[in-house]
């Protein structure tokens, strides 16, 4: 049989669960994810290789209507710009909606892939909220009036349904890829560093922990990173906009930060595969998010 071997971005609006796909995809966590809307901010690669193919994906920060008032900071339109780039030079569009059905933010997301003529799948993720999977085929029936997809994949990126339907959208995703040969190390995951990783760990907690719009006005940056024999010591700078943010990041008696830094900790050390000694310190940078300078020195340089 011949080798195949293509690029797959996966892109919707914000939360419908990108991310915990690609990560399932690829059978290891290398995006972050959680509850809060527009989780992922860079877009990164994740490398599933086996004996007949080698399928990259692309996860993309959630795209959103800069329209609305609380988009319109400077770092919002990078994210967009980032996920709408994310379309180029791929072989297969993979975009993500949820079995709770079509929203006007979904309905933007597909008028930003009207001009595309590559195959969209849309998948329908979230299966497992519906009480039984039969509830799925009306919006099935909905979305092949909206659009002509190439096809239509319901599954469960959580893996919560048996099976999840996550080998029947590798099987679709597949027949859609050109022949040809591995374009990575077969055993290459991703496109980004170890210290990359980490600091999004970090990130992530934050976006699990802390409440309201504090964790869109954080952002991370490794300052130490020694990887030595069966440990790591790390160190990380949260950037914060305000001293009242860098006290909520802190908490009473430092308890937010220390319970950031014990879980961050854990998923460092199952990444890195050894021991980390991880400290977090609380900056303030005020304005970062709105600043393009900023944005670049913080890792955010896709899209300017
Ligand atoms: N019940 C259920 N929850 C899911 C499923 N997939 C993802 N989630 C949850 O949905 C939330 C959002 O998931 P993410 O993977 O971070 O979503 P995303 O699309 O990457 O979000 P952004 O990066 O913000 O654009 C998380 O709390 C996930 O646990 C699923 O199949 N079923
Ligand atoms: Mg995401």
């Amino acid at each position: 049989m011949s080798y195949k071997f293509g690029f797959v971005t996966i892109v919707g609006k914000p939360n419908v669960g990108k991310s915990t796909l690609m990560n399932q995809l690829i059978g290891q966590k290398i995006s972050i994810t959680s509850h809060r809307p527009q989780t992922t901010r860079h877009r990164i690669l994740g490398i599933h290789t086996d004996d007949d193919k080698q399928i990259v994906f692309v996860d993309t920060p959630g795209i959103h209507s800069v329209a609305k008032k609380s988009n319109r900071k400077t770092i919002n339109k990078v994210i967009n710009k980032t996920a709408i780039a994310s379309i180029d030079g791929v072989d297969v569009i993979c975009f993500m909606i949820t079995a709770s059905g079509w929203t006007e933010a979904d309905k933007h997301v597909l008028k930003a892939l009207e001009n595309v003529s590559l195959p969209i799948v849309l998948i329908i993720n979230k299966i497992d909220k519906l009480k039984s999977i039969n509830d799925v085929l009306p919006l099935i029936a909905e979305s092949n009036k909206l659009a002509d997809f190439a096809d239509i994949v319901p599954v469960s990126a959580v893996g919560r349904v048996k099976g999840g339907n996550i080998e029947a959208l590798m099987d679709v995703i597949t027949s859609r890829l050109p022949v040809a040969e591995a374009g990575f190390d077969e055993d290459q995951i991703t496109d980004r560093s170890f210290r990359f990783l980490v600091s999004e760990l970090v990130r992530e907690q934050l976006f699990r922990r802390l409440g309201d719009e504090l964790p869109y006005a954080t952002a991370v940056e490794i300052s130490q990173f020694e990887l030595m024999d069966g440990k790591a010591q790390i160190s990380a700078d949260i950037w914060v906009e305000k001293d009242s943010h860098k006290a909520m990041v802190i908490g009473k008696r430092g308890e937010a930060l220390k319970a950031i830094g014990t879980s961050a900790r854990k998923n460092c050390e199952s990444l890195l595969e050894r021991k980390v000694f991880l400290e977090l310190f609380v900056k303030v940078r005020s304005g970062w998010s709105d600043n393009a300078r900023d944005l670049y020195s913080l890792g955010y340089d896709e899209g300017i």
